[in-house]
């Protein structure tokens, strides 16, 4: 459906979409931290130019339809590339596919053929060899501009360092991680806690991009070549020079194909469509090149892409599976979520069989029901989600399905807190709840309490050892020794841990005490100003909201708490097991010496190169306090394009002022 809009109508459009896309294409190019699938993004895009081709006076010479992929912003040097390098025009359909060759026809006069070849999901490289040796490699940039990554692809093994012929020369392909890779390093980091790739492409960029070779050289990256800039005469047809490429050492994919019908390009399409999640790395489509390297010549390009190649992107991954159960699992903080519990299918290359529903409105939303067939993606190209029901295949005796009223482990009312979309058991001893909230306590974080994981903490509750966090403090050897597979290491271990998370700073105890938007930060920032715990939990809301940052929903939280006589039962059991109670500060990385050091600073206006939290983080780095408002205790207001009133009021207050660029000079001097 094409809805006609007025021009002021089109104008704002084309602002919002380019808004949207901006910020996506960052969060792409410069931070390898996609927030939105490609086809989103595509058909995004999409719809951006075809609002710029109704209205081409809404064309500005900085929208994204302009340009040549992503701006380049890192730490990396910068590289002019010899040789633009261009992306490439795409298409969703196989009609579109069907337009694309009856243009080529039509231009050079007679059917051509193609090689066909699969579309890689990484990021395109540029290798120049000089006299034989590997001179330079860059990523794409702007398609003008690349980054420098000569030293990383040094440590890419399947990237000939010397070729067997002296050429100076440039070949281009992608570089790459394999699914196994893949999965190996997030499973690792996640190990370690630290963020996983969303998906192997953004794990290969991440990889590739860094100023630390090493890092590069511990990822096990692959590249395939696919491209000659500058062929040697002999060399005339595309399928030739991927030949010759992969005799000089290169590694090239060895599933293209030359084909002279639209048919066999069709078959070709069905064939990958159906085997991609077989093969051990990504492709995202096909892509279809006129094999004549001088009719390639011939048909040149666009301002932006190549005529003579297009790609053909899949259907984004989706399947259909069936319902069975909706679970509901309650939370440390009494929060009921449901799950759907699905027959398992093969999805985006994992088997899937459960799905977040979130909350009791979200269920509502997509109307799902028991029995109910249901379209599954991956959002982000990780987490399994619903995205719709299908009706048609919806069973006749079905019923909707109706949100429990009782918490599925004590059996106690459910309940719905004001304002709040969370359905709640509210009773403290839900052993649901009891065992979450013992497992938060002896997390990382809290109390780090090593050895007392997930699996242990269920077998303490169910031979009723442990009710609350303080009978850890009365757990004995003999106990222990009742576990699976627990051995007089592991008591020993344990015991040892549990003793020793007694000395903890009382801030982790709070923390530990899992109380409910009562949160890391929170609770140091509290301990921080009262020191000692006894005394935190006698505080009042107004006591509590006069610390900076501590607002009405934290102190009211931690109050109601502490008003339960169970809970200052509970704490007066861990003072009498010895637990320390007092503040014992933590110790702050000082900051190195510096410009904007123990300053106070206003940022304001728009910024160029950095977003606002970025900037925010870099000056906190450097031990600066960032603040909202302008005062006379402002030490430099930090101003980027149109701001207002902020630099008004320091003007008026003779606040000395930066732009962003001055700013950023000083941080880097
Ligand atoms: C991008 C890609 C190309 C090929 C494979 N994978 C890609 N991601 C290929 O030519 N076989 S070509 C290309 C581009 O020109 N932007």
């Amino acid at each position: 459906m094409m809805t006609v809009l007025t021009h002021t109508q089109a104008s704002q459009k084309v602002d919002e979409l380019r808004k949207k896309l901006n910020k996506w294409a960052d969060d792409y190019y410069a931070k390898d931290a996609p927030v939105v699938e490609d086809a989103v993004y595509d058909k995004t895009y999409q719809e951006l130019v075809e609002l710029e081709q109704q209205f081409p006076d809404l064309v500005t010479a900085d929208s994204i339809t302009q340009r040549v992929g992503g701006e380049i912003k890192s730490d990396l040097s910068k590289v002019e590339h010899p040789v633009p390098m261009l992306s490439m025009g795409d298409v969703f359909s196989k009609e579109e596919l069907k337009e694309f060759d009856d243009r080529i026809t039509k231009l050079v006069g007679h059917p051509v053929a193609y090689n066909v070849e699969l579309k890689i999901d990484g990021l395109s490289l540029s290798l120049e060899y000089t006299d034989g040796k590997l001179t330079r490699a860059s990523t794409r940039g702007n398609g003008r501009v690349g980054e420098d990554v000569t030293a990383n692809a040094k440590f890419i093994k399947d990237i000939p360092q010397t070729l067997p012929e002296p050429l100076t020369t440039e070949v281009r392909g992608e570089c790459y991680m394999e699914k196994e890779t893949f999965a190996k390093l997030n499973a690792e980091r996640d190990e370690k806690g630290e963020q996983v790739f969303a998906n192997p492409r953004n794990a290969a960029a991440g990889s590739l991009r860094q100023l630390d070779a090493r890092i590069t050289k511990k990822r096990n990256l692959s590249t395939f070549i696919y491209t000659w800039v500058n062929p040697p005469r002999n060399i005339t047809s595309q399928h030739q020079a991927i030949d010759e490429m992969n005799r000089l050492g290169f590694h090239t994919n060895q599933s293209g194909q030359r084909f002279e019908s639209m048919d066999e390009v069709f078959k070709f399409i069905d064939e990958y469509t159906a085997k991609r999640n077989d093969l051990s790395y990504g492709i995202d489509g096909i892509v279809l090149k006129v094999d004549d390297l001088s009719l390639q010549n011939d048909l040149g390009n666009t301002v932006k892409v190549p005529r003579w190649e297009i790609a053909y992107k899949f259907p984004p991954e989706e399947q259909e599976t069936v319902v069975r159960e909706i679970e509901w699992t309650v939370g440390r903080t009494g929060v009921v979520t449901p799950t759907a519990v699905m027959d398992p299918v093969q999805l985006a290359g994992t088997i899937v069989s459960r799905a977040s529903l979130h909350n009791p409105d979200y269920l509502r939303e997509k109307g799902v029901r028991i029995g109910d067939t249901v379209k599954l993606h991956k959002a982000g190209d990780i987490i399994p989600e619903i995205s719709s029901v299908v009706l048609s295949k919806r069973p006749k005796d079905s019923k909707p399905y109706e949100i429990p009223n009782v918490c599925p482990s004590c059996g106690e009312t459910l309940v719905h807190l004001q304002d709040e979309v969370a359905l709640r058991c509210i009773n403290p001893m839900c052993p649901a709840q009891v065992e979450e909230g013992i497992i938060h306590f002896a997390s990382r974080g809290a109390m780090n309490i090593m050895g007392l994981g997930p699996r242990i903490v269920k077998q303490l509750i169910d031979k009723g050892f442990v009710n609350d966090v303080a009978d850890l403090y009365h757990l004995t050897s003999e106990q222990l020794g009742q576990l699976d597979h627990f051995k007089d290491k592991s008591i020993t271990n344990l015991l040892s841990s549990i003793e020793n998370s007694k000395r903890n700073s009382a801030e982790l105890l709070l923390y530990g005490l899992g109380i409910d938007h009562v949160g890391a930060k929170a609770a140091r920032l509290i301990l921080e100003k009262y020191k000692n715990l006894e005394k935190v939990s006698q505080l009042t809301v107004p006591e509590l909201t006069s610390i900076d940052t501590i607002g009405e929903t934290i102190a009211e939280s931690l109050t109601a708490y502490f008003n339960q006589p169970s809970a200052q039962k509970l704490l007066q059991e861990l003072r009498d097991s010895g637990l320390n109670m007092e503040y014992l500060g933590t110790v702050e990385e000082e900051a190195p010496d510096n410009f904007f050091k123990e300053k106070t600073v206003v940022l304001t206006g728009k910024l160029s190169d950095f977003t606002r939290s970025e900037f925010t983080k870099k000056l906190q780095d450097l031990g600066a306090k960032v603040t909202g408002s302008i005062s006379k205790k402002t030490d430099y207001l930090i101003y980027g394009a149109d701001a207002g009133s902020k630099k008004d009021k320091a003007e008026k207050l003779q606040v000395p002022m930066l732009t962003e660029k001055e700013a950023i000079a000083k941080i880097e001097k």
